[in-house]
């Protein structure tokens, strides 16, 4: 298919519409709920039925390119060659099943492995995400999101994944120590919108592909780093320790892991 993005994305725009509000109404009815590895990590109903929606909407968009989708509805993918898409149904499942709210509807489109689009959709609160290098800037629907101001560590708050903590994983506890403060939302993407919002500064969490793919486009496209704990690019074929932070937060955050590993 010819480059033509804009178009693209107008299509993308219309296809998560309409996957919106396909879970709004299967939100009507009963969860069918299951168990992937344990009691804590979930699927229903609609993130299957969802992620089967998005994928055949994006193979009519773009025949040719390979699609990573969580719930294993794409390809199995070997190499980030060519366009891949990157396809998170439901994220923040637990938060859909015990709140019915904090969910996010998220796709990543890259080229040869370079992120071009990504989008984010705040399905309750009716907020979509979107944008990258290809639209230059990133929108909340209609309005352009500004880039984040670049706090250091101890004048924000920071996201979290809660295991990560618990365990002290990476020196999690003296990072939050460091930081004004923890919040813990229980979703990969709703934690980017809230660095979006300037409300935190950063958010580390052992992610997948899916968790982090379209975050990590916007992220970029705001001046926002996305790397691996030790300040190494991602791996997009495999999961990932991630920290999202602030220019001056990831310093910090890497200084704390240097300072440690030196004892
Ligand atoms: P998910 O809801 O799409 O599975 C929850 O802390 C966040 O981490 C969510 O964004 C969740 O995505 C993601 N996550 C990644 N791996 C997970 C796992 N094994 N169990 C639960 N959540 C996981
Ligand atoms: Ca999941
Ligand atoms: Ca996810
Ligand atoms: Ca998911």
């Amino acid at each position: 298919m010819t480059q033509d993005w804009q178009q693209l994305n107008t299509d993308v725009i219309a296809l998560l519409k309409e996957a919106r509000q396909n879970v709004l109404q299967k939100m009507q009815a009963p969860l069918t709920v299951d168990e992937k590895t344990s009691r804590k990590d979930l699927v229903t109903n609609v993130d299957k039925a969802n992620e089967k929606f998005l994928i055949d909407g994006i193979r009519r968009l773009d025949p040719e390119a390979q699609v990573l989708g969580e719930e294993g509805f794409g390809d199995q993918l070997t190499s980030l060659a060519g366009r891949v898409w990157i396809v998170d149904p439901i994220d923040g499942t637990m938060n859909f099943v015990k709140q019915q709210d904090n969910f996010a509807i998220m796709i990543g489109i890259y080229q040869d492995g370079v992120g071009q689009l990504g989008y984010i959709f705040d399905v309750m609160n009716n907020v979509l995400y979107h944008g990258g290098p290809q639209l230059g800037g990133v929108w909340a629907n209609e309005r352009l999101v500004r880039k984040p101001a670049d706090i250091a560590l101890a004048d924000g708050l920071i996201g979290a994944s809660g295991p990560l903590v618990i365990h002290d994983i990476a020196h999690m506890q003296k990072i939050v120590h460091e930081s004004a403060g923890m919040r813990i939302s229980g979703s990969a993407g709703i934690e980017m919108i809230n660095i979006m919002k300037g409300e935190t500064l950063g958010y580390i969490s052992h992610l997948k592909p899916w968790d982090i793919a379209a975050g990590q486009v916007l992220m970029n496209t705001l001046g926002v780093q996305v790397s691996t704990i030790d300040g190494q690019p991602l791996d997009m074929l495999s999961s990932n320790l991630v920290l999202v932070a602030t220019k001056k937060a990831q310093r910090d955050i890497l200084q704390i892991e240097e300072d440690d590993v030196s004892l």
